[in-house]
């Protein structure tokens, strides 16, 4: 598949390709290690890129361990809305947490890690889950003069959706790669995904 001409102001977001959402890990995204070869080999055509790192404290509040009576993928309500529960994944400093062995990290300017606070869950690499408490990265994208933003990563229904609508909310053009994403798909939650990103003017390709 072809991509668009990269441009000096294009930024490759490569999200949540850790062990833990990878085979053997906890949780698991069907078919994930695909997607190494589509950011292994394209990486080197991008000047810009971001990786970002789900990296929660033990016993974080998505962890359905820590909800008694609950299982998970349930969702329960939260203060800032709907949360699903997750099985323990991605602990700070955890093995799990660490970037898949075989994806090339060592161009990357910077990495975000997200999902840090025990009370509140961060999909997107821009904003945690209530819409409303930022990463940082828009500003950091901005003041680099980043324009357009390609969304790679895991998983395509979780944190690459979230990730591709904030970005786009922030005013970047944003571009999905499937080739480069997988997704966890409970319940149609890839197509929902496709069809939220495309209305909001994320390109898919
Ligand atoms: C993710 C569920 C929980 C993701 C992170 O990276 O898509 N999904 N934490
Ligand atoms: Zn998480």
């Amino acid at each position: 598949m072809t991509l668009p001409d990269i441009k000096d102001t294009d930024c490759l977001i490569i999200i949540d390709v850790q062990k833990d959402f990878c085979t053997g890990g906890s949780l698991a995204v069907p078919d994930a290690e695909s997607i190494l070869p589509w950011i292994n080999d394209n990486s080197s055509q991008f000047k810009n890129i971001v990786l970002t790192q789900d990296w929660h404290p033990a016993g974080h509040s998505s962890f359905a361990s820590v909800h008694e009576g609950h299982a998970p993928f349930e969702s329960i309500s939260m203060p800032y809305g709907a949360q699903t529960l997750w099985p323990d994944h991605c602990v700070q400093g955890s093995n799990g947490a660490e970037f898949h062995d075989e994806l090339l990290t060592n161009q990357a300017q910077l990495i975000i890690r997200k999902g840090f606070r025990h009370e509140i869950d961060s999909y997107s690499a821009f904003y945690e889950n209530d819409h409303s408490t930022t990463t940082g990265l828009a500003g950091y994208l901005r003041e680099r003069s980043i324009s357009r933003v390609f969304c790679v990563g895991l998983a395509l229904d979780y944190c690459v959706r979230f990730s591709a609508l904030d970005a786009r909310r922030e005013g970047f053009e944003t571009v999905v790669v499937e080739a480069g994403c997988r997704g966890i798909d409970i319940e149609g939650s890839n197509d929902d995904a496709r069809q939220a990103m495309a209305s909001a003017g994320v390109t898919l390709v």
